[in-house]
C-alpha cells in the first residue's frame, strides 16, 4: 500500500528528485536517503517561552514637519542571547529583530537613510508599497558593505495598509532575513473606520539554529521546498502570552515574515472577522471565519472579539498545512501565542461598521499575460537543491527583461503552477486583485475584492489576477519562498512610460 502510494507520487512529481522523497516520506529503496544530509537542529531551549507579547517600538520620525517622515536605519551584525549562555550572531535593524515599526500616513514624504554596517551588500525592499523602482531595494541596486544610501518616496493616498520591509540583495535575501532583518510598516489613513478599535501587531518570523546555536544555513531540502523546521516567533518572542479583558474587541494585524511557513491561522474558542489584507481594508467585514491561510509574505487584519469568559486561555495556532505532494514542505500544527482573558467582568461588545473602505475593481483589462511556474532538475544546483523552480522556463537574470507592460495598463495575469508544490507569487510595486482560481477546468471567482501583493498558487492550480503598475521602471516578480527567490525563481517586469 505504502509502495503503491510512493509510486503514484513519483509518477505525478515527474522531475522532483525521487531521492528526496524516499529520504523523508519513508518509501523507496533507501538508496536516496544519504544524499541530502540535513543540518542538525538539536539545540538547547530557544528563548524564554511564555513571556508577555512584546510591542515593537516605532521608528522615530526625525522631521518636525508632519508631512514628512525622516529616519535612519542601521543594518548591523550583533550577538543576541537566543539560548542560554551562547551568543548567536544575528543581523539587526537598529539593534533589534524584528526591526522598528515604521508608521506612516497617507500623503507623507518619506526619506529613510540606510547605513549598511554589515560585511556584505544589502538593500531594503518596501514590500507591497508603490514606491519608484529605483527606491524599492531591487537586487540591481545594492548598498555595498559599509555604504549608506537614502531611500525616498511618497506615500500615495489610498495606500493605507499593512506592509513590511526586508532586504532583497542578489542571492542573499533568504540568509539575511533568516538572521533577523525584517520589520513591520503600517500606512495609516486619516479616515480609518476602525481607528478606535485597539490594535495588536503580531509580526511572525522563524528561527532555526544549528547545533552551535547559530542561525542554521539552509540545507539542500530547504533550498528545494523552502526553509523547514523553523521555530515561529511572534514579535521576537517564543510562544508569548497576550492578555485581554473578557469581551474586548481587538484589531489584530498579523504579518507572515517567515521564509516559507504557510500559516493556517486558527484561534481556539473564537471565530473572527476578516477586515483587511496586504494593501488595506476590505469593502466590508467577512464575518465568522474559523481559519485564515496566511502564505509567506502576506499580512492580514482580523477583528477578534475576545471570549467573554474570565480566566480563559486560547491558543493562536498555525494548523498543519502541506504545500507539496511529497509532504516535504509540510508545516505541522504549531502554537504561536496564547490569548489569556483576565479575571474581570466582560466589557460590552463593540459593533463593527458594516462597511469599511470601498474597493473599486481595477477596471477593464486591455492585455493578458501568462506566467508559468515550472520545475527542473540540473539548473540552480549551487545550493545543493536537486529541483529548482523557474518562471516562464527561465532562471533569473537581472540583465534580462521577462515581461513588458506600460504605466497604467490594466492587465490580467494567469499564473499557472505546473510544479509539485505551492508558490506564493509576489509582484513588486503594486497591489493587485485576485479574479479567480482554477483547478483543471473548474474556475472559482474570488469571494471578495481585496488588495494583495502576494497570492498563493497551489500545486497544479492557476490563479488569475488583475494588476496595474503606476510608475515606470523595472519591477521584480518572484516566488516569496525566500529560498526560491534566491535560487532562480524570479523575473523582471519592464514598466514602460506610456
Ligand atoms: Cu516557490
Amino acid at each position: 500500500m505504502m509502495r503503491m502510494q510512493c509510486l503514484d507520487r513519483r509518477r505525478f512529481l515527474g522531475v522532483v528528485a525521487a531521492g528526496i522523497g524516499s529520504a523523508l516520506v519513508g518509501c523507496g529503496d533507501g538508496s536516496g536517503s544519504q544524499d541530502l544530509p540535513r543540518i542538525s537542529t538539536a539545540t538547547p531551549q530557544l528563548f524564554p517561552e511564555g513571556q508577555s507579547l512584546r510591542s515593537i517600538a516605532p521608528l522615530r520620525n526625525d522631521s518636525e514637519d508632519p508631512s514628512r517622515f525622516e529616519a535612519t536605519l542601521a543594518a548591523t551584525q550583533e550577538s543576541a542571547p537566543l539560548v542560554p549562555d551562547v551568543a548567536t550572531s544575528t543581523f539587526l535593524y537598529n539593534g533589534r529583530s524584528p526591526g522598528p515599526l515604521i508608521e506612516l500616513r497617507e500623503g507623507q514624504h518619506v526619506r529613510i537613510r540606510l547605513e549598511n554596517r554589515l560585511a556584505q551588500e544589502t538593500t531594503i525592499h518596501w514590500h507591497g508599497l508603490p514606491v519608484p523602482p529605483d527606491q524599492d531595494g531591487n537586487p540591481m541596486d545594492p548598498v555595498a558593505a559599509g555604504a549608506t544610501r537614502i531611500y525616498e518616496f511618497d506615500i500615495e493616498p489610498g495606500t493605507a495598509g499593512t506592509y513590511w520591509y526586508h532586504p532583497h540583495p542578489h542571492d542573499a535575501t533568504a540568509s539575511q532575513v533568516a538572521r533577523g532583518l525584517a520589520a513591520p510598516l503600517i500606512v495609516r489613513a486619516a479616515d480609518d473606520p476602525l481607528a478606535d478599535v485597539p490594535e495588536v501587531l503580531m509580526f511572525i518570523t522563524g528561527v532555526k539554529l544549528d547545533a552551535a546555536a547559530q542561525i542554521a544555513a539552509d540545507d539542500p531540502i530547504d533550498w528545494t521546498v523552502g526553509r523547514q523546521q523553523e521555530k515561529l516567533l511572534v514579535n521576537g518572542g517564543r510562544l508569548p502570552v497576550h492578555s485581554a479583558a473578557p469581551g474586548t474587541t481587538e484589531r489584530w494585524r498579523i504579518f507572515n515574515a517567515t521564509a516559507s511557513s504557510h500559516l493556517k491561522l486558527s484561534l481556539e474558542g473564537h471565530t473572527f472577522a476578516l477586515v483587511g489584507t496586504d494593501g488595506g481594508l476590505l469593502g466590508a467585514p467577512v464575518e465568522g471565519l474559523n481559519e485564515f491561510l496566511l502564505a509567506p509574505a502576506q499580512r492580514v487584519e482580523l477583528i477578534v472579539r475576545v471570549n467573554a469568559a474570565p480566566n480563559g486561555r486560547y491558543r493562536l495556532r498555525a494548523l498543519r498545512f502541506e504545500t507539496d505532494f511529497l509532504n516535504l514542505g509540510t508545516y505541522q500544527d504549531q502554537d504561536l501565542l496564547t490569548l489569556v482573558t483576565a479575571n474581570a467582568l466582560p466589557v460590552p461588545t463593540r459593533a463593527l461598521p458594516s462597511t469599511l473602505r470601498p474597493i473599486a475593481d481595477l477596471g477593464t483589462p486591455s492585455a493578458r499575460q501568462r506566467v508559468d511556474l515550472d520545475e527542473v532538475n540540473g539548473l540552480c544546483t549551487r545550493t545543493g537543491a536537486k529541483t529548482a523552480f523557474l518562471i516562464n522556463g527561465r532562471i533569473f537574470d537581472m540583465n534580462r527583461v521577462d515581461l513588458v507592460t506600460s504605466v497604467g495598463r490594466i492587465e490580467l495575469w494567469d499564473v499557472v503552477n505546473n510544479t509539485a508544490m505551492a508558490h506564493p507569487f509576489h509582484i513588486h510595486g503594486t497591489q493587485f486583485q485576485l479574479v479567480s482560481r482554477q483547478i483543471g477546468t473548474e474556475v472559482t471567482p474570488a469571494p471578495y475584492l481585496a488588495w494583495i501583493d502576494t497570492v498563493l498558487v497551489p500545486s497544479q492550480q492557476a490563479v488569475t489576477i488583475k494588476t496595474r503598475q503606476t510608475l515606470p521602471g523595472k519591477r521584480m516578480f518572484h516566488c516569496h519562498i525566500l529560498e526560491h527567490e534566491d535560487n532562480c525563481m524570479m523575473a523582471i517586469l519592464d514598466v514602460q512610460a506610456s
